[in-house]
């Protein structure tokens, strides 16, 4: 399937070496580059909209002006990046898609706040000379800035302390182990849930009860799953548990309606959501569905009913279908920084949470958090979310995610 990893590399660092010679001779014949320039920018629209139609013919679906996806501009620089990055995990470069690039950019872009404080001065640092005590204390504070937490940032310095007590350690050569630490980090709740990526299983009922405070992004998560979910052919349903704000039933509709899946939700007000819940299941198994999606409220009249209500929940699921297999993933607003790990810790508590997905990354976020979740709560990030569009969320790819963010141009 795929090509060796060397060779995909080679064809990424060709394609750079090429993009920097196309700069070179820019300079010294504007006019021919402005003409082959405005003869790309025509291709590459055009391919643009052959992509739009075809996603249109495909699904027969609405677009939203956030749906229209790769943006041109930066696209040089943001697509032999991202083509690298792809590579390097071990992808055809004939097969790399539209929508990959455009998503590692827009990953890129979004985690830049985070890099401007932290990763920039960081690599000025370290630069080619061999890493020092000082460029480590300069590191602690660097991550602790961008919220990686002290636990993180402690296992980090502390490998790179014990690394460079054994031997000399070039700036280069820094940069790969950091990066390899922080992917450790990312990666061990993930391992330890013994599923690389979390997808629902096929002939089987799965429930995925949204959790989080108001305002996180849980709704509109729910609705990229949706999405995500009926793209990928799972027979999906969605449970209105919000019955606490008024307009959220007809937020969630929205969303359904945009990716064909039907709403469960009582209009009545103040409808206990442990009933809805139970409702939906009773249709889930109706339909032979495969994936139903909870939305749940962020808020209630007080912290402990909000926890009641997620367990008294968590109960009806357990006795109505206790063989289904059952996710409670927790969502954390990037741009929240330490706060999203409070709650992280607080919901742990209580809410028998099996994952986190970070959204808001496309702003100006400080993506260090995800460090702090997955060291400190044990929690996989599963997925992230990076715009409101409904194709705004992955799942989670500790590599990318690390690339990503110390992303050095
Ligand atoms: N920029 C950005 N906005 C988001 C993202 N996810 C959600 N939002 C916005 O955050 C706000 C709250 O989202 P909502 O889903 O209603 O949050 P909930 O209260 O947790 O259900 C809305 O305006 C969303 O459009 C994201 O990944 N990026
Ligand atoms: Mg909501």
């Amino acid at each position: 399937m795929t090509n060796n990893p060397g060779d995909s590399l080679d064809w990424a660092q060709q394609a750079y070496a090429q993009l920097k010679q196309k700069q070179e001779l820019e300079k010294q014949k504007e006019l021919d580059k402005q003409k082959e320039l405005e003869k790309q920018k025509e291709l590459d629209k055009q391919k643009e909209l052959d992509k739009q139609k075809e996603l249109e013919n495909s699904e027969g679906s609405r677009t939203s002006v956030n749906d229209i996806q790769p943006k041109l501009g930066d696209f040089d620089e943001e697509f032999t990046w991202s083509a690298m990055i792809l590579q390097a995990q071990g992808k055809d470069p004939k097969k790399i898609s539209i929508d990959e690039i455009d998503w590692l950019s827009k990953l890129r872009r979004g985690l830049e706040e985070t890099r401007k404080g932290f990763v920039t001065d960081l690599l000025d640092k370290l630069g080619d000379d061999p890493l020092t005590p000082e460029a480590l204390d300069d590191l602690e504070t660097l991550l602790l800035r961008a919220d990686a937490g002290i636990d993180s940032t402690d296992k980090v310095i502390n490998a790179l302390r014990k690394k460079l007590n054994e031997e000399v350690v070039g700036g280069e050569e820094g940069i790969k182990f950091l990066k390899q630490e922080l992917r450790n980090i990312l990666e061990n709740p993930i391992k330890l849930s013994g599923k690389k990526i979390l997808v629902p299983e096929k002939g089987k009922l799965n429930i995925w009860l949204i959790v989080g405070v108001n305002g996180v992004g849980k709704t509109t998560t729910l609705g990229k799953l949706a999405h995500l979910s009926v793209r990928s052919e799972f027979k999906t349903l969605i449970a209105a548990a919000d019955t606490f704000r008024a307009a959220a039933v007809e937020q969630l509709n929205i969303w359904g309606e945009r990716s064909d899946v039907d709403v469960i939700s009582n209009q009545s007000q103040n409808a206990d959501p442990a009933a809805v819940v139970f409702d939906a299941i009773s249709s889930a198994i109706k339909r032979d569905t495969e994936l139903l999606l909870v939305d749940t409220a962020g808020r209630l009249q007080n912290k402990n009913n909000l926890m009641d209500e997620l367990s008294k929940i968590r109960k009806i699921i357990d006795k109505k279908v206790p063989d289904a297999n059952v996710e409670s993933l927790l969502v954390l607003d990037a741009s929240q920084g330490q706060n999203g790990l409070k709650q992280a810790k607080g919901f742990s508590k209580s809410a028998d949470l099996s994952g986190a997905i970070i959204t808001k990354l496309d702003g100006t976020s400080r993506g260090g958090v995800s460090l702090a979740v997955s060291l400190e709560v044990n929690l996989p990030i599963r997925f992230i979310g990076a715009g409101e569009g409904i194709r705004d969320l992955r799942p989670f790819n500790s590599f990318e995610f690390i690339e990503a963010l110390l992303a050095d141009r």
